[in-house]
C-alpha cells in the first residue's frame, strides 16, 4: 500500500508527502527518488513526471495528476496507456478560473491597458467602451473551467460565446462545436479566450490562420497551455494591429525566459501560470478522497480519457 509522489522540485514531493499522510491512513507514502519495494507501489502522485516513471512499477491502479491538465502525463512517451489518470478538480479550481478570466476579459473590454498607458503619459483621455452587452467574447472548451467562465461572462452582460469539440448547452451562451461552427465562432469573438487541454488537435490553434479570423483588433487570452499559442504569429498580429493585446498565462517554456520578448512587450500581459492554482490544503483534500475513493470503488468523477488526450 504505497503511493509514491513525483514532482520536478524535491521541497514540493517533501511538501505533499507531509500534507497527504494524515489523510491517507494506512497508505505508506513515498517519493519517486526514494520508492522502496516496487511491487508495494499502486498509486502515484504526479506532477510533470519524468520519461519513464511509472515503468519500475508493476501494480500500479492509477495515476494521479496534480492538476486539471493530463497533457504532462501523457507527455512520458513510455506511460503505461492501460492505467487510469485521475485529474485534480474542484470548485476551488473553477471558481479561481472565473475570477481570473472575469478580471482579464473585463480589463481587455474596458480598455485598461490603454488607460494605464495614458496615466503614464499623464494624459487625461476619456475613451467611451460599448456596454458588455454590445461586447462579444468567445470560450475555446467549455469543460469544468471553460463552462465556468463562460456562465460567469453571460451573467456579467456579455454577449457570450463558447466552441467545444462535441456539442454543449449552457444557459445564456450561444455555443459552436467541432470544425463546421469554428469560423462563425472566430469571427463573432472580440475577446478570445483559451481554456482548452493541449491535445494533438490543440496544439499551435491560435496561430496566424486563427488570428485573421477574428475581428480586426481583437484581445487574446490564453490560460490553456503554452503550447496553443504559435508565439511568433501572435507578435506579428500585435505588430500588425491584426489583435490589439494579449494576456498569457501559460507558456512553452516555464518560467519564462528572462530574455523572451513576451516580457516587456507593451501589448502582452504576462502572468506566471496562476490563473487557477489550486490551494494546497484543498488540493491535498481532493487528491486524498479520489484515492480513497478509487480504491474502494474502482470510480471517481474526474477520469480523464488518456485516448482523448483529456
Ligand atoms: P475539461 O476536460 O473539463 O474540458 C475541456 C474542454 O475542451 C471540453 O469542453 C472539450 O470539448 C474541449 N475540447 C477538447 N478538445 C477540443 C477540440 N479539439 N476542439 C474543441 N474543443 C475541444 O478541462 P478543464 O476545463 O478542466 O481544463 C481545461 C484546461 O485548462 C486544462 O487541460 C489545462 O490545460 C488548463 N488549466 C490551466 C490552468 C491555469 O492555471 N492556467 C489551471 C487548470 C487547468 P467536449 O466538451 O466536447 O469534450
Ligand atoms: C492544471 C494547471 O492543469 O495548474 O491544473 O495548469
Amino acid at each position: 500500500m504505497t503511493i509514491i509522489v513525483a514532482h520536478p522540485s524535491h521541497a514540493k514531493i517533501d511538501w505533499w508527502i507531509e500534507q497527504l499522510t494524515p489523510l491517507l491512513p494506512g497508505w505508506t507514502l513515498r517519493s519517486i527518488h526514494d520508492p522502496g519495494a516496487p511491487e508495494d507501489v499502486t498509486y502515484a502522485v504526479v506532477w510533470k513526471p519524468a520519461t519513464g516513471t511509472f515503468l519500475p512499477f508493476p501494480n500500479l491502479k492509477a495515476i494521479v495528476s496534480l492538476g486539471a491538465g493530463i497533457d504532462h502525463v501523457l507527455a512520458d512517451t513510455q506511460l503505461p496507456r492501460q492505467v487510469p489518470i485521475i485529474r485534480t478538480v474542484g470548485t476551488d479550481l473553477t471558481q479561481r478560473m472565473r475570477e481570473y478570466v472575469a478580471l482579464h476579459v473585463l480589463r481587455h473590454h474596458r480598455e485598461m491597458p490603454a488607460i494605464s498607458a495614458h496615466q503614464r503619459e499623464k494624459r487625461w483621455q476619456q475613451l467611451i467602451v460599448p456596454p458588455a452587452t454590445r461586447r462579444t467574447v468567445g470560450i475555446m472548451g467549455l469543460g469544468n473551467l471553460g463552462g465556468a467562465a463562460a456562465t460567469t461572462l453571460a451573467a456579467l452582460g456579455f454577449e457570450t460565446l463558447g466552441w467545444s469539440r462535441t456539442p454543449r448547452e449552457l444557459a445564456g451562451v450561444t455555443t459552436y462545436a467541432g470544425q463546421a461552427g469554428f469560423d462563425d465562432f472566430l469571427g463573432r469573438c472580440e475577446i478570445l479566450v483559451c481554456l482548452l487541454p493541449l491535445t494533438e488537435a490543440t496544439t499551435g490553434l491560435l496561430n496566424a490562420e486563427l488570428f485573421a479570423k477574428l475581428p480586426e483588433g481583437a484581445s487574446l487570452i490564453n490560460a490553456g497551455r503554452g503550447p496553443h499559442l504559435v508565439e511568433q504569429d501572435l507578435l506579428a498580429a500585435l505588430a500588425s494591429g491584426r489583435l490589439n493585446h494579449a494576456t498569457l498565462d501559460v507558456f512553452n517554456v516555464e518560467p519564462l525566459p528572462e530574455a523572451h520578448p513576451f516580457w516587456t512587450h507593451p501589448n502582452v500581459t504576462v502572468t506566471p501560470h496562476i490563473a487557477s492554482l489550486i490551494d494546497a490544503p484543498t488540493g491535498s483534500r481532493i487528491v486524498a478522497a479520489n484515492i480513497a475513493r478509487f480504491e474502494e470503488t474502482g470510480h471517481v468523477e474526474d477520469l480523464a480519457d488518456a485516448a482523448r488526450g483529456y
